[in-house]
């Protein structure tokens, strides 16, 4: 074969290779994430779940914003995603209403949503295209239902006998809160004598869970247990509970969700008796729905992650390996 020849099929084999791979690799997506803000250790370690996962992958760009704790912030940032063309948008809902105008906008803009950890109300559940994390109803029921095996183990409930709770709520509004009271009440039902005496919102932060959990020791001294909606309202209240000369975890039983190190280390101190987890390590699932997405394929309605109930049995053994 003539040499200018074999020069041409050496092209062309480079263009059906170079064109093969061009079609073979993913193209860039650019990825908007709304995230709500950094009120609690476990939403800074679902943040760097997230940002990491998706920085580690070199064909996602990421356009990030840290809403604040303000839903004014979240709506302007998933307009700014929109009006950027981004691929796809990453949302967790700060509290459940107010979002359908602008995913509204995503939709006719033809922006698919993915909600990661909170999601938003049922009449906007049709513009999202699924919600990945955890069930908040059933961590509600998971706490109602160690307490009842706990009283029962220590004989502290005879079935009659008033068992006097007080509730520190998470953001009033938001999915967690919302669920997290749902489920416990629904373990509440099968024990006529629990009674929550006090219930407030502590917006899941450990200044004001401490603050509101002061307010409740000053006006009741027969508190026996409480629940908070997240160990750092829990940690607050722990502070509280001890400034007030009285010994957590043992004169007030302390539940709280999430299973942040915080939490691990106060039931091995004996200050906190339970933590239900709530897993915020929701980066690799994410870039796994991001990447599915790209791929054409349909995503679940919902995306669970597998969480458990850490107390004084299995704390100390877990917490060297915890990751957040
Ligand atoms: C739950 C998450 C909650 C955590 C809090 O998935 O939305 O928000 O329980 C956090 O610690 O502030």
């Amino acid at each position: 074969m003539k040499n200018g020849k074999k020069v041409l099929v050496v092209l062309v084999a480079l263009m059906v290779l170079f064109s093969a791979a061009a079609m073979a690799a993913p193209k860039t997506w650019t990825v908007g994430f709304s995230q709500i803000g950094t009120e609690s250790e476990w939403r800074t370690a679902d943040t760097q779940s997230v940002t990491s996962a998706i920085g580690d992958d070199p064909t996602l760009v990421l356009i990030y914003s840290d809403a604040q704790q303000k839903q004014e912030n979240q709506i302007k940032a998933i307009r700014t995603f929109i009006a950027r063309k981004v691929n796809v948008i990453l949302f967790t809902a700060l509290v459940e209403t107010g979002y359908g105008p602008v995913l509204q906008e995503a939709a006719k803009a033809k922006i698919p949503v993915i909600m990661i950890d909170r999601d938003v109300q049922k009449a906007d559940r049709a513009l999202r295209l699924t919600i990945m994390g955890s069930d908040f109803v059933k961590e509600g029921e998971k706490a109602g239902t160690w307490l009842a095996d706990y009283l029962k183990k220590q004989g502290m409930d005879d079935g009659s006998k008033p068992i006097n709770i007080v509730e520190l709520q998470g953001t009033t509004g938001s999915a967690p809160a919302i669920d997290r009271k749902t489920g416990f009440a629904n373990i509440m039902k099968q024990h006529a004598n629990w009674q929550i005496t006090r219930s407030q919102t502590g917006n899941f932060t450990t200044s004001e869970g401490k603050a509101v959990m002061e307010a409740f020791l000053k006006a009741d001294k027969t508190i026996q247990v409480l629940y908070a909606h997240n160990d750092g309202m829990a940690l607050g209240a722990i502070q509280a509970i001890k400034e007030a000369g009285l010994k957590p975890g043992k004169d007030i039983i302390v539940i709280g969700v999430d299973s942040v190190k915080g939490a691990f280390q106060a039931i091995v101190d004996g200050e906190m008796n339970c933590t239900v987890e709530c897993n915020p390590l929701l980066g690799p699932q994410a870039v796994q729905a991001i990447n599915d997405l790209r791929a054409g394929k349909k995503l679940p309605a919902k995306i669970d992650t597998i969480e458990g109930v850490f107390d004084a049995t299995n704390a100390a053994a877990a917490l060297p390996t915890r990751q957040y």
